[in-house]
């Protein structure tokens, strides 16, 4: 047996896997969800309450306290984390942790728990996530500093960004330079949770670094020029960015001793959830699209060669597996749907069913523009729901016209905005919780005339944590790693070529209204 952990810090879950890379088999799929197994941190859906819509800040607290009450539970079933030979795994990206001493200097003792122990060490108390939008201004002065947006595109993949680790920097280092000055450490999610369980300052990989607006991804080192541009002494904070296979310590005696893994098990870089979901969907090498529907929904391909959006809008991050990634996110994903389904009480069995059952492609005309929080792409500043079509539908009565219309409009954005990558994918690979819904496939795979399959694995981006993991601790090539984990699943939802011109004509119309919008 060779086992390996992946885990996965996301926006609403944190997600154990391990695989079997002898028997080729996953061995274990365990998660957690915050708002239901942690309601003390008063986080329904991963993130805090804020007045503000374009404030979301998370609690880093709930971050290690999900990794104790995870491995508790898993020790509890009777898996023994002493068999695991490598963890690795991801995070939701672009969110940052502030220390005021560097983790490196920190040895957890076992007679508290992680949250406590991390509780003094934070000089910022919460963490601005992705779905941060308060940064206009930084982004602006940013872009000004380093002389404009195509600069900084030029530099580190995408323009200034508000979601964007550098703004977020920025910010906090403008209003609040005190509790900036005292920060020892500034991290991702991913290289805190990494250097959480290895007791040591771990680095940020190219993969989640490239989400920072700070990485000159030709040099592949932090750039003078963002960094100036972003925040003082910000080098002194940061720790040079390593690759994605790059081992970062082992595992701290605290998790020995607490939950029984073996003494000197490597912790190797973690990355970006959607990055290390490229890995886990087998999707590393160019030629397969991904698109993800989680939190967020995010379309993304490993690039042939590294190209930028001229919209502004798309990214390029680093891929674990070496080269880049393209990535496109939208932040009205699985939320706006809910709110959807909520509005018009639909359950998920109802909503797929109005979708394949009840509606047809183009829905009589029917348009929506979901945009139940700010959106990212288009850059959308203020929650803007539109709806355009028959009288029940636009007062909210047709609950299944609604489930589809927020659906087409998902999926014609995704389609307007990924137009830049330049190859129109003949497949696409579906995964994240709402991949496991028909109805959506079937909309995704007519407006993109893609087959859309998924994995037989659901979890890809802790896979890709346990797989980057195995390649690293034993050599593997991610080849010989993708053929017993990343096959596809039996099923195919395969695209109604009658439908093109009704997604033509939609799309148009839907183009024509974003138009409007200036986007
Ligand atoms: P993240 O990794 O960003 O935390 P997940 O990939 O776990 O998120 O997806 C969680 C989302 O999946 C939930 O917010 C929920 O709306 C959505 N979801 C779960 N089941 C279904 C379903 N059957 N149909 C549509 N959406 C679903
Ligand atoms: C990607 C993005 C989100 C988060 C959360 O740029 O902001 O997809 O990674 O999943």
């Amino acid at each position: 047996m060779a086992l390996f952990l992946g885990l996965d810090s996301s926006t609403q879950s944190l997600s154990a896997l391990v695989v079997d890379t002898d028997s080729g088999r996953v061995v274990l799929d365990k998660s957690l969800n915050y708002g239901s197994a942690l309601p003390e941190y008063h986080s329904p859906h991963g993130f805090l309450e804020n007045a503000d819509p374009a404030v979301k800040h998370s609690d880093p607290l709930m971050w290690v306290e999900a990794l104790d009450r995870l491995f508790e539970s898993i020790r509890a079933s009777g898996f023994d984390l002493g068999s695991i030979a490598g963890v690795s795994g991801a995070g939701q990206q672009h969110g940052s942790v502030y220390l005021k001493t560097p983790l490196a200097s920190v040895t957890w003792t076992t007679k508290s728990k992680l949250a406590e122990q991390l509780r003094p060490l934070l000089s910022r108390p919460t963490a601005p996530i992705w779905m941060d939008s308060s940064t206009g201004a930084d982004c602006a002065a940013i872009a000004e500093a380093v002389g404009g947006d195509g600069v900084v595109t030029r530099i580190s993949g995408s323009r200034a960004t508000p979601r964007f680790t550098g703004p977020q920097i920025r910010k906090f280092a403008r209003t609040e330079p005190a509790a900036y000055a005292a920060t020892a450490e500034i991290h991702l999610v991913s290289s805190f949770i990494a250097g959480v369980l290895a007791g040591a300052s771990a680095p940020i990989d190219f993969g989640d670094g490239a989400g920072m607006n700070l990485l000159d991804l030709a040099a592949l080192r932090w750039s003078e020029p963002l960094l100036a541009a972003t925040a003082p002494g910000l080098a002194a904070k940061l720790r040079a960015p390593v690759a994605s296979t790059t081992r970062v310590g082992e595992i701290a005696p605290y998790f020995v001793e607490r939950y029984g893994f073996r003494r000197g098990t490597p912790v190797i870089a973690f990355t970006g959830d959607n990055p290390s979901s490229l890995v886990g969907m087998g999707a590393a090498l160019p030629g397969t699209a991904v698109a993800s529907l989680g939190t967020s929904d995010t379309i993304f391909a490993a690039m042939r060669e590294p190209k930028t959006d001229p919209r502004g809008f798309g990214h390029v991050f680093g891929n674990p597996a070496g080269g880049f990634m393209c990535l496109i996110c939208f932040s009205n994903g699985s939320l706006a749907r809910e709110a959807v389904a909520e509005r018009v009480k639909l359950d998920w069995p109802a909503f797929e069913r109005a979708i394949l059952a009840e509606t047809e492609p183009g829905n009589g005309g029917n348009l929506m523009l979901p945009y139940f929080v700010p959106e990212i792409t288009p850059r959308i500043a203020k929650p803007d729901v539109r709806l355009f079509g028959t009288p029940d539908f636009v007062a909210w009565r047709a609950p299944a016209l609604a489930a589809r219309a927020i659906v087409e409009a998902q999926a014609l954005a995704m389609r307007r905005y990924s137009d830049w990558i330049g190859e129109t994918p003949r497949t696409l690979l579906a995964t994240g919780g709402a991949a496991k819904n028909r109805g959506i496939l079937r909309v995704l795979a007519d407006v993109f005339q893609a087959e859309v399959r998924t994995l037989a694995v659901a979890n890809s981006s802790a896979l890709g944590g346990a797989l980057r993991a195995a390649a690293a601790v034993e050599g593997r090539s991610f080849a010989d790693l993708f053929a017993p984990f990343c096959a596809p699943g039996p099923e195919r939802t395969t695209p109604n070529a009658k439908v093109t011109s009704v997604y033509a004509e939609l799309g148009a119309r839907y183009a024509e209204e974003m138009t409007k919008l200036g986007c």
